[in-house]
């Protein structure tokens, strides 16, 4: 890759940030859950001349002229994702007939406009407590989930770590949520979509699940597919599924033309077809047989950093992982999340701080870490170095202050980054 070379002509400044990213983005180790490597045949189509397009409206009823192109480009992103997310039997049948949508901007806007398709002001909403790993935009106060709808929150267990489904069913009888949003961006476990469908049907209530983190997992096999169970499906397209940035609803047929009129014109004006070509490109490569073995191994890496971290001494919400990310709990540990994520990031190691379950810390300072394997999974590295990350994070949080064993760290850390090159050798 020539970083930035036109660029660099006629915008320096701009250039020089791109060009100092790029070497971040090589050289340290990117392990925050929810981020990820964009192939090189997806940076291209997100850089294209379909930025310079409108096409408001759907392939083939646009409100502009010109959109012969971009109709096919999203008629592509559109058929590879009901190829990647249609749910078959063993036989190999569709097991339900799903719709999508690729416009949303982002996964915020994808949920936005589910709740403007399906719910009123003032209904109930039944999402994961954020800092039992749920989201924002799953009914928070502070977003507008919970400021126009009424949001109630289920937990997880305090001894296991995991979906209370029980609390979760009380709650539902109780409330009579309108919608139930099962998914995360901090659970490190397996969802149970089919508990979740027999609550849904018991209260009559319509099932979202934001599989924004796990979109990659399920279209690689390597986490149950949440349809046929769920109504509707949002996902962002960045993490581990691996496109470019932005969002994503697909949905059981019926529902498909609420969620498009709530996309546009009720939530967003054009879409951004220069990012719906990266979408295509990247479900083009989602669909190869390589993308299956990439899921497995993520999940493998996850769990091998998992059974290391504990051997170490650490805690581990949930006692492990079934998925791409693992979260430390270091309620008991000296260092805070906040500590932990600048003593890693002196050592080039990136993870976002993080709350836990029974958090006792501000959302700022936080006893967490999120810790995720989709991006160094895509530098091809197994299991062996997923052991030798999880030892290198142990020393940085056994030493947060030591800055010479910070330095010895990062020191690995390059090393290590230069056997597994991206984007090119720098
Ligand atoms: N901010 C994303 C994450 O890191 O999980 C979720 O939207």
């Amino acid at each position: 890759m020539n970083p930035s070379s036109l660029l660099s002509q006629a915008d320096p400044e701009v250039a020089s940030c791109i060009d100092a990213e790029l070497k971040r983005q090589r050289e340290d180790l990117e392990l925050i859950a929810s981020e990820n490597y964009a192939s090189p045949a997806v940076l291209e189509a997100a850089g294209s001349v379909l930025t310079n397009k409108y096409a408001e409206g759907l392939p083939g009823r646009r409100y502009y002229g010109g959109c012969e192109h971009v109709d096919v480009v999203e008629d592509i992103a559109r058929r590879r994702a009901r190829e990647l997310f249609t749910p078959l039997d063993a036989a190999g049948a569709s097991r339900c007939d799903i719709g999508v949508n690729v416009q949303p901007h982002a996964g915020a806007q994808a949920n936005s406009a589910v709740y403007l398709a399906f719910l009123k002001p003032g209904d109930t909403l039944l999402g994961l407590d954020l800092s039992h790993g749920g989201h924002l935009t799953h009914g928070s106060p502070v977003n507008s989930s919970g400021m126009l709808y009424r949001p109630v929150h289920y937990h997880v267990g305090p001894r296991d770590g995991r979906i209370d489904m029980d609390e979760v069913r009380s709650l539902a009888l109780k409330e009579r949520p309108k919608m139930i949003v099962c998914g995360a961006s901090a659970y490190p476990r397996a969802l149970d979509f089919a508990g979740f469908r027999s609550i849904a049907d018991e209260v009559g209530a319509l099932l979202l699940c934001d599989m924004a983190h796990i979109a990659g997992l399920v279209a690689g096999g390597a986490h149950e597919n949440p349809f046929p169970h769920c109504d509707i499906v949002t996902t962002t397209t960045h993490k581990t599924l691996r496109g470019p940035r932005g969002g994503m609803i697909l949905a059981r047929r019926e529902h498909i033309k609420a969620i498009n009129s709530a996309v546009f014109p009720g939530t967003q004006g054009g879409p951004l077809m220069h990012i719906i070509a990266a979408k295509a490109v990247a479900f083009g490569e989602a669909l190869q047989p390589s993308f299956r073995a990439y899921a497995r191994q993520v999940v493998d890496n996850a769990a091998a950093m998992a059974e290391r971290l504990m051997e170490r001494g650490f805690t581990l919400v949930s006692g492990g992982t079934d998925n791409h990310l693992v979260l430390l709990d270091l309620s008991e540990h000296p260092a805070s999340g906040k500590e932990a994520e600048e003593a890693l990031g002196k050592a080039g190691i990136t993870v976002n701080k993080n709350t836990v379950p029974g958090e006792r810390r501000p959302p700022m300072i936080t006893s967490g870490v999120r810790i995720g394997t989709p991006a160094m999974t895509t530098r091809g590295m197994g299991i062996d170095e997923s052991r030798q990350v999880a030892d290198l994070v142990a020393r940085v949080l056994d030493a947060p202050s030591d800055e010479a064993s910070l330095a010895r760290v990062q020191a690995e850390v390059h090393t290590l980054c230069e056997r597994f090159p991206i984007y090119g050798r720098g």
